[in-house]
């Protein structure tokens, strides 16, 4: 009978020591987490809604980038990423990778000659879909 009784209190105890760190320690935890993201504004050479599904489609898919948006009017590409899981210059190698310009780094030459003449850098071809 005492026995059980202790194992009753113990359990009450873990159960609110539990109950208590959960109340304390997740608005920490979760405010710590949403600090971690990174923004970043890198200049691009997208041209049009090509380019815009061709780089959000890579960039979306890569390890620690939460959302990346392009507008190819502007011609820049805004990631949203966790720096402790990938860093600018890899984002901005994987673009180069697709064909197109990231601030300094240039578009990967092989990756740039599969592309539609009109999302070339410089070929100063209209893409239909800006007309
Ligand atoms: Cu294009």
């Amino acid at each position: 009978m005492l026995i059980s009784k202790n194992m009753k209190n113990s359990s009450l105890v873990i159960l609110l020591v539990s109950f208590l760190s959960l109340v304390f320690v997740s608005p920490v935890a979760a405010k710590a987490k949403a600090s971690k993201m990174d923004t970043l504004v890198i200049k691009t050479s997208a041209e049009c809604e090509m380019c815009k599904t061709a780089i959000e489609k890579k960039l979306n898919l890569m390890k620690g980038v939460k959302v990346a948006t392009v507008d190819f009017v502007a011609h820049t590409v805004t990631v949203v990423y966790n720096p402790e899981k990938t860093t600018a210059d890899k984002i901005r190698k994987v673009i180069s990778s697709i064909g197109y310009d990231a601030d300094d780094v240039k578009a990967n030459n092989r990756a740039q000659q599969r592309l539609p003449d009109c999302c070339k850098t410089g070929m100063g071809v209209p893409c239909e879909e800006k007309k």
